[in-house]
């Protein structure tokens, strides 16, 4: 099966494509479990949600889209196909939708809380602010660090990615090159960037190819049902497929760290502040820095 991210093919089993492995077996050693992010970077775990919380978050997700006039009606709700012309969007910090409690019920469920107290082995907080993509047919996400967005309190910081429906390879699924989280040069350049700071754009790369041509590892991806999460790390280089299908793709992507730590101060607080400088004015090419980096 051959899938693309920005257009570029892929074929899954094939050097540059492969399939995720699941941790579920793993999940009653902690010991493994991080081993297993040690070597992988990432932590798939299926059905960590219950599944009536993950309908409930979509429901209301999508019945707020179709307020906003998102979604054609000429189809049920459930296949949240957009609207004519209507184009996908970074829904994240929108207190009205992110702090209700059908959303806060999944990102803040005893389910994940309770996985990463265990994982971190003490207590843990999440980010206040949270982020939540509607993902358009025809849109991708580009390679990146989380670390460059959220960089300014511990490392030791975990995304979890959660689908907002069952999410099949054409609708964007999320891809995770295994091995980045060693690739030290770029660790050491990029991985040290803070978008804010430094107002260079984001992604590393637009080009799933390159990546693996030039630093090896392994692009890989999975197809999800409502209730798993993928797990990963500050240093793990992701992005998406593309969405060719005709629906847009529900995902929230959230941070948990433990509560000792140093906390990013764009994230948390009744107001966040987010991102107050990055893109704002003048941005730099990612070319240009990867250049100067000679990465
Ligand atoms: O959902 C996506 O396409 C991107 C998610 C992402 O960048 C993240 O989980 O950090």
């Amino acid at each position: 099966m051959i899938l693309t991210m920005n257009k570029i093919e892929m074929e899954l089993g094939g050097k540059y494509l492969g399939l995720l492995r699941e941790a579920n077996d793993l999940l009653d050693d902690q010991q493994a479990l991080h081993a297993r992010m040690e070597e992988d970077g990432y932590l798939l775990i299926r059905g960590l949600h219950d599944v009536e919380k993950v309908k409930a978050t979509r429901k209301f997700l999508l019945e707020k889209l179709d307020e906003n006039e998102q979604i054609n009606r000429s189809h049920p709700l459930d296949a949240a196909i957009p609207a004519e012309g209507k184009r996908g969007m970074f829904w994240g910090g929108n207190q009205k939708v992110t702090h209700q409690p059908p959303f806060l019920n999944l990102v803040e469920s005893s389910e994940i809380m309770n996985f990463c107290e265990d994982y971190y082995n003490a207590p843990v907080l999440t980010y206040d602010y949270k982020w939540l993509r509607v993902v358009a047919p025809g849109s991708f996400t580009g390679a990146h660090y989380d670390i460059v967005y959220m960089g300014r309190g511990t490392r030791n910081l975990l995304t979890c990615w959660t689908p907002i429906s069952d999410v099949s390879f054409d609708m964007a699924s999320l891809i995770v090159l295994v091995g980045s989280h060693r690739f030290n040069v770029i660790k050491e350049t990029y991985g040290k960037m803070d978008v804010d700071r430094d107002h260079v754009t984001g992604s590393f790369s637009y080009d799933p190819v390159e990546l693996v041509d030039r630093y090896g590892g392994q692009w890989q991806t999975s197809e999800f049902k409502m209730g798993d999460v993928l797990i990963f790390s500050m240093y793990t280089m992701h992005a998406s497929l593309d969405n060719t299908s005709g629906c847009f793709r529900l995902s929230t992507d959230t941070r948990y760290q433990r509560a000792d730590e140093p906390v990013d101060e764009r994230w948390i607080g009744e107001n966040p502040k987010a991102h107050y400088a990055w893109t704002k004015g003048e941005t730099v090419p990612m070319e240009e820095m990867r250049q100067k980096w000679g990465v």
